[in-house]
C-alpha cells in the first residue's frame, strides 16, 4: 500500500535574550526544543524585540544576544533541521504585531499576570510595549501558521490570548491564521527560584543565587544548590509545604529521568546535604558538554552570523505570505 507522506506539523517558540540563560529555561523549554526537531518542522527565534519591554543596557544586551544564540546552538538547535533567527531581523514580526494590536482588547492585556508582575517589578517603566507584549508574541506564532508552541507553564496565558486573537481575526475575515496549541512539558515545566520557592527561576532575578545559569562553572553550581532553601523536616519526599525540596526533586527528575518515587527511595535515610550534592552533580554533568560546545561557538562571530542570516532569509519569505494575506483581508493595498 502506498504511504501518503504526512506533512510535519509546525512548531514555533522563542526565548528572550534578557540575561544569562538559566536551568529553568533549559529544563522548561530548551531541552524540549532539541527533542522536537526530529518530528516537527521547528522554527525558533531569539525574541530581542520582546526584551526591550524592560530597559536593557546596550553593551550587555548585545552580549546576551550573542550568548543566547551560541548557547542554543550548543544545546543542539540544528540548522539542518530547524530555523533559528533573531526576531528583529525579520521585520514582519513588528508589522503583524501592530496589526494585531488593533484586534486585542485593553481588558485582555490588563489581565495578563506577566504584565502585572513586571509592572510591579519595574514600576518606573510601565511602557506600552510591556502592555502589548502578548500581541507581538501572537504575531511571532501566527506568522508561521504554527500548530504547536512549546513553552513553560508561565506562558500559558499568553498562548490562550494568541488563540483568542487568531479566532477573533478568523471570525471576521475567514481562515487566515492557524489556531495554535500549547505544548507544555510536565517535568520541568516550572522550575522555581532556589532562594524563594514561591517564585519561578528567572534570568532577570537580581539575586544570582536564585538561579543556576547554564554557563555557571561547576563549583558555582554546587555552591548554589548547597545554599538552596529547603525546610526543617530533613526528609527527601515530595509533599505540601515542601516547596524547596519539591523544586529540587523536579530538577533532579528532569535531569536524570528518575521518578519521584525512585528519588525518595534513593535518598531514604539520607539528609538534605547528600541530596543537594547529588542534584548539583547531576546538573553539572548535564551542562558540561553544552558549555564545551558554547566555548567554541561564541569565539566565532562570523559563523554565528552565517547561521542567523540564513535562517532569517527563509523566515522572511514564510512570514511575508501570512502578513500579506492578513493585510489584504483587512483592506490594505499591497505593494
Ligand atoms: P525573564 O526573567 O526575562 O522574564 P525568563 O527566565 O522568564 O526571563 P523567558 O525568556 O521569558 O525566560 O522564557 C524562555 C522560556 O523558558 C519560555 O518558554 C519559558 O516558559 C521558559 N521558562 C522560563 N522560566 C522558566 C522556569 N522557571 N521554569 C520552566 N520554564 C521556564
Ligand atoms: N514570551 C516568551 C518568549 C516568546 C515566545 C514567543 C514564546 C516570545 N515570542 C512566541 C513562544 C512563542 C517568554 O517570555 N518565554
Amino acid at each position: 500500500m502506498e504511504q501518503t507522506q504526512e506533512k510535519k506539523k509546525v512548531i514555533f517558540s522563542a526565548i528572550q535574550p534578557t540575561g544569562t540563560i538559566t536551568l529553568g529555561n533549559y529544563l522548561g523549554a530548551l531541552k524540549n526544543w532539541i527533542k522536537l526537531q526530529d518530528d516537527f518542522n521547528c522554527i525558533y527565534a531569539l525574541a530581542d524585540l520582546h526584551a526591550i519591554t524592560v530597559r536593557q543596557d546596550p553593551a550587555k544586551f548585545r552580549a546576551h544576544i550573542y550568548e543566547a544564540y551560541a548557547l542554543l546552538l550548543a544545546c543542539g538547535v540544528d540548522l539542518e533541521k530547524s530555523l533559528f533567527f533573531i526576531q528583529s531581523h525579520v521585520s514582519t514580526h513588528a508589522e503583524l504585531a501592530w496589526v494585531l494590536n488593533c484586534y486585542t482588547q485593553f481588558g485582555e492585556l490588563s489581565r495578563m499576570t506577566q504584565f502585572k508582575d513586571k509592572s510591579a517589578k519595574h514600576a518606573d517603566n510601565i511602557n506600552a510595549g510591556l502592555f502589548a507584549y502578548p500581541s507581538l508574541m501572537a504575531a511571532d506564532i501566527l506568522l508561521y501558521q504554527a500548530d504547536l508552541v512549546p513553552v513553560g507553564a508561565d506562558q500559558k496565558q499568553h498562548l490562550e490570548l494568541t488563540r483568542n486573537i487568531a479566532e477573533r481575526f478568523n471570525g471576521i475575515y475567514g481562515n487566515v491564521f492557524k489556531v495554535p496549541d500549547g505544548y507544555i512539558p510536565k517535568a520541568g515545566a516550572r522550575i522555581m527560584s532556589l532562594q524563594d520557592s514561591t517564585r519561578k527561576m528567572s534570568k532577570s532575578d537580581e539575586n544570582a543565587n536564585a538561579y543556576v545559569a547554564v554557563l555557571d562553572k561547576p563549583e558555582v553550581i554546587m555552591k548554589k544548590f548547597k545554599r538552596a532553601v529547603t525546610d526543617s523536616e530533613a526528609c527527601v519526599r515530595y509533599g505540601e509545604g515542601k516547596d524547596g525540596i519539591n523544586n529540587l526533586m523536579g530538577i533532579y527528575s528532569s535531569v536524570t529521568g528518575k521518578t519521584y518515587d525512585e528519588i525518595e527511595k534513593e535518598f531514604d535515610g539520607k539528609g538534605y546535604g547528600d541530596f543537594k550534592t547529588a542534584v548539583g552533580e547531576a546538573v553539572v554533568e548535564e551542562l558540561r558538554p553544552i558549555q564545551e560546545r558554547f566555548n567554541q561557538f561564541i569565539k566565532d562571530k562570523a559563523y554565528l552570523k552565517e547561521c542567523y542570516d540564513k535562517s532569517a532569509d527563509i523566515a522572511r519569505k514564510i512570514s511575508q505570505r501570512t502578513l500579506d494575506k492578513a493585510m489584504k483581508k483587512i483592506g490594505f493595498v499591497l505593494k
